[in-house]
């Protein structure tokens, strides 16, 4: 309760039942068979959510539409406006919104913090912009014309996100959304309904007070896969942007591209980084230790893979074990942890799993891997595991699979292209690193033939990127790029216009008619 107030949250409680869609405001309670909802962090069950069904899911749509039609012709400074003020709640409201966090998705307080800045960023990021919504002027091969190109708002958004960034994935596309004049339908993970719960209730709140904003940009249904379908589905929906796993985006995408609609994805990584020779092993252990184990390695951007050159592969070993044998494995609520558990049971018998599989594959693991037992700061009921190192003899089949858990697979390589071709060789492409300092080597690593990622750094991890820079990735991880750069492209469409200034009627290619 203490957080639940003042997030306004109370307000849709009902004998311990939540919603499973807000639809103008306004929440629903739908007759489905009630979700029990449970904390990672000891399976306390904290209330239960009614799913919604594919009619809260047209409703919501259909309301949406309206107000997108509504929004789309107020001026994007004032979109902008109204984004400047999302975040300004969302600065007053931070470490409510991050303890719901902690949670629900079970992160320590300052990666949870963290997430929420990520909000706040983003409405930094997305205010400016709405006074930067330009499109080009282009010469016109005929007299007295010009073309010019404008980006006008392009309708109803679908969200779907993932358990692991259950606000700031949803407020990188929704907050663009809003300034490019779009209305947004979320669909979030049923892992975490709560923070959606609690991030729609902020919005709404300064809806209400800004004045010609309705309710209706901002629509909640919540539910398991089914209702993600449902809105993938709807022709309503102008674009899907889908994170989370590659099965669910695959089906997602066959939804959208059935009826000829966009969608934006960003899907699973597999990340890799490549510590040569000349690295300072220092920063690289630091990095690999947050990019491996923070989050208890379950970001889409988790360091996975690590090629070390073998002239430096037992020092950086070492430094690795003496590090994961410090990490802090507990409650995330107390201020010395540093990694929380896993999100459910089936999360830690994937890791398990992929763990025997390896040993298989001829890997040995160096440490880390099991269970961590209760007391202490250690709750019952949770997945609470060591995070893993294992020293692998190569690239094997279990390595090319995201294990969405602490598994870092440690592989030595003698040359730079061999690492470079591995670092390529699985299908996930989102995120990449190097360590060196060799400027050449670097230059071989985020240059055309280099690193086939999304994302490629140099001297820094694979995960924890800044909003500024697009975020995605290639193959597998699905294309889609979100959050800055020139990414609010994505929620807006383009039109061409040809204008004629003069008397005359010159046609283009220099056709004559009549
Ligand atoms: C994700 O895990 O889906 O780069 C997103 C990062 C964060 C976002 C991760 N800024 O790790």
């Amino acid at each position: 309760p203490h957080l639940l107030a003042p997030l306004r949250l109370d307000r849709w409680q009902q004998a311990e039942c939540w919603p499973g869609a807000i639809i103008d405001g306004i929440a629903h309670y739908p007759s489905t068979p009630p979700r029990l909802l449970y904390s990672p962090i000891d399976r306390q069950e904290h209330g239960q959510l009614l799913p919604a069904s594919a009619v809260e899911v047209s409703a919501a749509v259909g309301c949406a539409i309206v107000a997108f039609e509504a929004w789309r012709t107020v001026p994007a400074p004032r979109r902008g406006e109204l984004v400047r003020r999302i975040g300004e709640a969302v600065r007053l409201h931070k470490t409510q919104l991050a303890q719901l966090i902690t949670l629900e998705a079970g992160k320590i307080a300052s990666e949870a913090e963290g997430e929420v800045q990520e909000w706040i960023d983003v409405c930094d990021y997305a205010a400016g912009l709405s006074r930067q919504l330009h499109g080009l002027t282009i010469a016109s091969e005929r007299p007295q014309h010009r073309l010019l190109e404008q980006w006008h708002p392009l309708g109803v958004v679908g969200v779907i996100s993932a358990f692991n960034f259950p606000v700031a994935v949803w407020a990188w596309n929704a907050m663009l959304a809003l300034v490019c004049g779009d209305a947004v339908v979320w669909k979030p993970s049923e892992k975490t309904p709560l923070c959606a719960l609690a991030a729609t209730a902020l919005v709404l709140d300064v809806l209400r007070d800004f004045g010609d904003a309705p309710a209706g940009l901002i629509q909640l249904v919540q539910g398991d896969a089914v209702v993600g379908d449902h809105l993938a589905s709807d022709r309503h929906i102008a674009l899907i942007s889908a994170t989370g796993s590659v099965a669910m985006g695959r089906a997602v995408a066959q939804h959208a591209a059935t009826r000829l609609g966009r969608s934006l994805l960003e899907l699973g990584g597999n990340n890799a980084a490549i510590i040569t020779a000349s690295a300072d092993l220092e920063l690289a252990a630091r990095a690999i230790v947050f990019a491996a184990a923070g989050t208890c390695g379950q970001r889409c951007t988790s360091l996975r893979r690590l090629f070390v050159h073998e002239e430096i592969a037992d020092a950086l070993q070492e430094k690795l074990i003496t590090a994961y044998q410090h990490l802090n494995v507990g409650d995330p609520r107390f201020a010395t942890t540093l990694i929380g558990p896993l999100i459910d049971d089936a999360a830690m018998k994937r890791m398990h799993a992929a763990l025997a599989q390896a040993e298989i594959e001829g890997g040995r693991i160096l440490i880390g891997g099991g269970q961590v037992r209760v007391g202490g700061n250690v709750p019952d009921g949770g997945c609470y595991v060591r995070p893993a190192l294992l020293a692998m003899p190569e690239q094997t089949d279990v390595v090319h699979d995201e294990t969405f858990a602490p598994v870092l697979y440690l592989m030595r390589y003698a040359r730079l292209n061999e690492a470079i071709a591995l670092n390529n060789a699985v299908s996930q492409g989102l995120s990449s690193a190097i360590f060196t300092t060799d400027l050449r080597e670097a230059g071989a690593f985020i240059g055309p033939a280099g690193s086939d990622c999304g994302l490629a750094n140099v001297n820094a991890g694979t995960s924890g990127a800044e909003i500024g820079g697009a975020f995605g990735g290639e193959k597998d991880t699905g294309g889609g790029r979100e959050s800055g750069s020139d990414a609010w492209k994505n929620y807006m469409r383009r039109a061409t216009n040809t204008l004629n200034d003069g008397h005359a009627l010159p046609l283009a290619q220099g056709v004559r008619f009549g």
